[in-house]
């Protein structure tokens, strides 16, 4: 698993990142496991298609995610 914690200044500007990840997963058709508690977004990457090990899909994933920050 490929892990982050991401902090922000309210639930607007943390869920504001959500979407804009919602965004890039779709694109890549490769999503997140996550969790949202007011302003902190928790961030887990691994491929379920491949037993939950972590591919390049979830390197190119988390790349594009530390772009929007
Ligand atoms: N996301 C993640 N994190 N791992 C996957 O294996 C995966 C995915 N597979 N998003 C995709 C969707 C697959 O289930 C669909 C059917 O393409």
């Amino acid at each position: 698993m490929l892990y982050k914690k991401f902090e922000f200044t309210n639930f607007s500007q943390a869920f504001a990142f959500m979407t804009r990840v919602a965004i890039e997963a779709e694109k890549l058709n490769h999503h997140p496991l996550w969790t949202n508690t007011y302003n902190k977004v928790e961030i887990w990457l691994s491929t379920h298609d491949a037993g939950n090990t972590v591919t390049d899909l979830d390197y190119q994933l988390a790349l594009a995610i530390d772009g929007l920050v």
